[in-house]
C-alpha cells in the first residue's frame, strides 16, 4: 500500500482504516484543507475524497491515543473520588461538588493544531497538545480548589508539569480558573504509559462565569461587545468577591 501523490491519491486495500494504519506507520503527515482521495490496488477511486480528519480519526494509532486519554481522565477522576470519599468522612464535607471529564473533540483536536501551526500527526497530537484529556473540578470554596490541589498533587505517581493560576492572576477578561498540566500513569496489558491530563479546578460561581462566557465568544452577532465584555468582567469581579464572602461565612459557622 503506498501513496504515490501525497495530496491526491492513495492506493488502498479497501478500507479507510487500512489506510490510516499504513500512513500511521510510514509516518505521512495529512495536511488540513487537502482532500485525500482513496483508492483501492486497482486504483479506482473507493469513494468521495475525504479530510484531513475523517482520515485521522480512522487511523488506529489515533483511536488508540484516544483511549489512553480516557483511561487517563479515568485514573485522575477516581484518585479526585477516593480523595473526596477521605475528606468527606474526616471533615463532614467535600472538598469538590462535582467532577467532569472530556475527551477533545477531533474537530477541536483540529482548530487547536492549525491555531498551532502543527502538523496534523497522531505522535503530534501526543507531543503539542496538553488538554485532549480534560477533567473539570467544581468546588464550593476557593480554598477548597487549592485544598484539591494540594491532595492530588501530593501523589507520588502524578507529576506536575505546568501550572498556570489564573485565580491569584486573573485573564484580562476575568476569567478564574486554576489550571494543572499533570502526567498520570496508566496501566495498560502491555505497557505502563504517562498521559497528559489538563485539570481544571474552579468554583461554582466561576463555573457559571466560565461557561456563559464562553457561550457567549461563540456567538455569531453580538451588538455591543465591547460593552458585553465589560459587564463581564465587572461579573467576574463581583463573582470573585461572592465567592469570598461565602468562604468567610463558611469559615464562621464551621468554626
Ligand atoms: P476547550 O473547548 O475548553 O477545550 P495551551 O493549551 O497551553 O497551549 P491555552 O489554550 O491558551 O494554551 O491554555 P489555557 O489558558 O490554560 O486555556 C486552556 C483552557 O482553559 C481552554 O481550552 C478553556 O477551556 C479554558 N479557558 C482559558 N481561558 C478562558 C477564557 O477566557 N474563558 C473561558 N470560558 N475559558 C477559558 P480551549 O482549548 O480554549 O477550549
Amino acid at each position: 500500500m503506498e501513496g504515490r501523490n501525497k495530496e491526491t491519491h492513495w492506493v488502498a486495500e479497501g478500507t479507510i482504516a487500512s489506510v490510516g494504519q499504513a500512513m500511521a506507520t510510514k509516518n505521512i503527515k495529512l495536511a488540513d484543507g487537502v482532500r485525500y482521495q482513496l483508492q483501492d490496488a486497482q486504483g479506482n477511486n473507493l469513494s468521495e475524497p475525504i479530510e484531513a480528519m475523517q482520515v485521522i480519526t480512522n487511523v488506529q494509532s489515533f483511536r488508540q491515543l484516544m483511549m489512553k486519554y480516557s483511561c487517563a481522565c479515568l485514573e485522575i477522576e477516581t484518585k479526585l473520588n477516593v480523595l473526596n470519599a477521605e475528606f468527606s468522612l474526616t471533615n463532614d464535607r467535600n472538598p469538590f461538588e462535582s467532577i467532569h471529564s472530556r475527551i477533545k473533540t477531533p474537530q477541536s483536536i483540529l482548530e487547536k493544531m492549525n491555531r498551532k501551526g502543527i502538523e496534523l500527526t497522531v505522535e503530534n497530537i501526543e507531543k503539542y497538545l496538553s488538554d485532549v484529556a480534560g477533567v473539570r473540578v467544581i468546588c464550593s470554596f476557593p480554598e477548597d480548589v487549592y485544598t484539591v490541589r494540594q491532595l492530588l498533587l501530593k501523589q507520588d505517581d502524578i507529576r506536575l508539569l505546568v501550572e498556570k493560576d489564573y485565580i491569584a492572576h486573573p485573564k484580562e477578561n476575568g476569567y478564574r480558573s486554576l489550571h494543572l498540566i499533570v502526567e498520570v500513569p496508566i496501566f495498560l496489558s502491555e505497557e505502563k504509559r504517562f498521559m497528559k491530563v489538563e485539570v481544571q479546578l474552579r468554583t461554582i460561581a466561576m463555573d457559571f462565569w466560565a461557561s456563559l462566557e464562553h457561550k457567549l465568544k461563540y456567538k455569531k452577532s453580538v451588538s455591543d461587545a465591547e460593552r458585553v465584555s465589560a459587564e463581564l468582567k465587572e461579573c467576574a469581579d463581583a463573582s470573585a468577591a461572592l465567592d469570598l464572602r461565602m468562604q468567610q461565612i463558611e469559615r464562621q459557622i464551621d468554626g
